[in-house]
């Protein structure tokens, strides 16, 4: 594995800090109604992001995810202007405002969405592996789901494909506890969600996922042995949300005290004690680095307040029409 350094450590307590505060400003905007629809924010995952894009060779491995998937084209390379621009609904935004907050999507950064059906991206994910089996590329896919997917009747369908034919994919389980206000102790007996694994002879196995340096070791070997030819792992990547399922959860189902004690695991604060500790940096630059977060996140809500919208008629142009339907002749 690429090792880990100062120069590691500065950049994750920089881009952490930076998609945390990032999405705590479309927390903001989307209560003054800037940014409409669902809004699911990934705060208290970030090592998560952190250890991936660490071991994943950015110029030709795909990652693909489900709705809770603001900052991680962030992080593979788009620019976080257009992002926030897309969840404005602007047309300087990803999908030219199209898509909003659960739809974004970079071909070019290999970013594969983006995706509201639960569990829908575990055989897509599968599929991105298999092509780049097929086209021998080299790249392996990081496929992201939740607690409540790995539920989905699609991963087992998958697990079984996947298995059998090697493909040079990753299945990562962000377990967070919950699936919307349902907790992973009531949707199933077995809360080992990694273990499922086992009954398709794939590897797998937890991670605690608080700490970017355990995920980048449990990913880097899991991506070595894809690239290898070897197969696809399982792994359940231990964490937290802080805030709720959506921007409209009163987050009944759980504690006050209960998100409390996992902020003290704080994957960013994990990161700055040692930042501290090793005398990586000071207290002066760790303040400099918080300005420039905020400042770029500034610049980012200014240029989606600033760009317009879509013509109306761009709508119509990125809808499926049938020309020659016959029942139901087009409006327009
Ligand atoms: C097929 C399907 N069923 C139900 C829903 C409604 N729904 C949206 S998110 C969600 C919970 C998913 O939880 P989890 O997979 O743990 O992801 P998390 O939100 O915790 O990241 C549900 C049931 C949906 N979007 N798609
Ligand atoms: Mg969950």
């Amino acid at each position: 594995m690429k090792k880990i350094t100062k120069a590691t450590y500065l950049k994750w307590y920089e881009e952490m800090l930076f998609w945390r505060k990032f999405e705590d400003k479309l927390a903001q905007v989307y209560i003054q109604q800037k940014v409409r629809g669902f809004l699911h924010l990934y705060n208290g995952q970030e090592a998560i992001l952190a250890g991936a894009l660490h071991v994943m060779d950015l110029k030709k491995d795909k990652m693909i995810t489900a709705y809770r998937n603001h900052v991680q084209p962030i992080g593979m390379g788009v620019d976080p202007r257009r992002v926030m621009a897309e969840l404005y609904g602007k047309k300087t935004g990803t999908s030219q405002g199209m898509g909003g907050s659960m739809h974004i999507f970079s071909k070019e950064h290999r970013f594969y969405g983006g995706h509201g059906i639960v569990g829908g991206q575990i055989p897509l994910g599968a599929g991105l592996a298999f092509a780049d089996k097929y086209f021998k590329t080299g790249a392996v896919t990081l496929t992201f789901l939740g607690d409540g997917a790995a539920r989905q009747g699609a991963l087992h369908e998958t697990f079984t494909m996947a298995v059998k034919w090697n493909l040079p994919v990753v299945f990562c389980v962000e377990n967070n506890g919950y699936a919307m206000g349902t907790s992973v102790a009531r949707t199933s007996k077995s809360t080992e969600i990694w273990k499922l694994g086992l009954g398709y002879d794939m590897p797998c196995g937890p991670v605690d996922a608080m700490n970017p340096v355990k995920v980048a070791e449990a990913l880097d070997e899991a991506m070595a042995r894809a690239r290898k030819g070897e197969g696809p792992t399982f792994l359940e990547l231990k964490t937290y949300r802080y805030r709720g399922h959506s921007m409209s959860d009163a987050q009944q189902y759980r504690t006050k005290e209960e998100v409390a004690e996992y902020q003290k695991i704080d994957p960013i604060t994990q990161v700055k004690d040692v930042l501290l500790e090793k005398k990586y940096a000071t207290d002066k630059d760790i303040k400099e680095m918080d300005k420039r977060v905020k400042d770029l996140v500034s610049e980012c809500e200014k240029f989606a307040e600033e760009s317009d919208f879509p013509d109306i008629q761009t709508m119509y142009d990125v809808v499926y029409e049938q020309k020659d339907y016959p029942f139901l002749p087009h409006k327009l």
